[in-house]
């Protein structure tokens, strides 16, 4: 059997490059992408596992046809034979790689851009008037609450896009506090509608936290005296985890939340539920406001556990 050993390399580098594409698209490492973000995000890892699984081959490959192929057959005491360089073999061993790095460094690049790691400053100018998405007014045109500088992921502006929603996320130790700017809702887990822009406002109370969503391929900082932005839009109804990802003190690793992604009608459901579990509670507080009590009600919770009658109270006056 004589194959020319250009068809066995060309065969080998075909099988090659299909094992590689495979593993690309099938490496299974990658938890559920929740997220428009993460199907970019996930092409480009999925690019980097391929290239790597090709590379892998080819050097383990060749490390192991060598070992197999150039051993020192029995009696052999001879030395090998002196080889010393090869410019062509150097030429296209430094070149690929080259490639290589330029290609992912241009694509991720891009990626980066497409989320809006360039251009964070258009998700705080959009910041409640949607109409301004395409006008990426210079920094001095700016005014008011407008002008604060907010480093961190925006958004890509896109028309069709439904309306956002705005929340202010509070990092301390150890817990996430979310607060819903629009509705005044205060929770300590995230919910949001499905296919809407969601605009995180990150601060921090104590020291640094990140905020990670593994599902959505996304993490930012949360810095003390410097608000972040961090802008994705989920694609998934389900529940995700919420992890924070800088050590941060001793229970940093107990700073876990969950995110709830609702189908719109969930989301308004909840939204009504709580906005009005929260003003009953705020109309509790005001009736709780000794201030405003009546001695009788004052006195009332007191003369029960007494055992005295309720009527002889309310026939109480103030001392004059
Ligand atoms: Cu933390």
């Amino acid at each position: 059997m004589n194959i020319p050993s250009n068809i066995i390399t060309l065969i080998a580098g075909i099988i090659l490059t299909m094992i590689s594409l495979w593993y690309g698209q099938n490496h299974g490492l990658m938890p559920v992408a929740a997220s428009e973000e993460a199907t970019q995000v996930d092409a480009l890892f999925n690019l980097m596992v391929t290239i790597a699984c090709g590379l892998f081959l080819i050097v383990q490959g060749t490390l192991i046809f060598c070992v197999l192929k150039f051993r020192r057959k029995k009696g052999d005491t001879t030395d090998g034979p002196p080889i010393e360089g090869n410019i062509p073999l150097e030429i296209v061993w430094t070149a690929i790689p080259t490639i290589i790095v330029f290609v992912l460094s241009i694509y991720s690049f891009e990626i980066y851009n497409n989320m809006g790691g360039l251009d964070p400053m258009a998700s705080m100018a959009s910041h409640h008037s949607p109409a301004q998405h395409h006008h990426h007014e210079p920094m001095l045109a700016m005014t008011g609450e407008q002008s604060q500088l907010s480093l961190g992921i925006g958004d890509s502006p896109d028309e069709n896009s439904n309306s956002p929603v705005y929340v202010d996320v509070n990092g301390i130790q150890y817990a996430w506090i979310f607060n819903y700017t629009d509705s005044g809702i205060v929770s300590g887990e995230l919910r949001v509608p499905v296919k809407h822009p969601v605009h995180l406002n990150l601060k921090a109370g104590d020291v640094i936290h990140a905020f990670w969503l593994p599902e959505f391929r996304l993490k930012q900082d949360a810095i003390p005296g410097k608000d972040t932005t961090l802008v994705f839009t989920p694609t998934r109804i389900g529940e995700y985890p919420i992890i924070c990802a800088e050590l941060c003190g001793a229970y940093h690793g107990g700073m876990k939340s969950r995110l709830y992604v609702l189908s719109e009608s969930d989301y308004e459901k909840w939204l009504q539920e709580n906005i009005m579990a929260q003003s009953a509670q705020e109309a509790n507080t005001v009736a709780i406001s000794t201030a405003e009590m009546s001695d009788a009600e004052y006195l009332a919770p007191y003369a029960q556990e007494m055992g005295v009658n309720q009527e002889i109270i309310t026939q109480l006056r103030p001392i004059q």
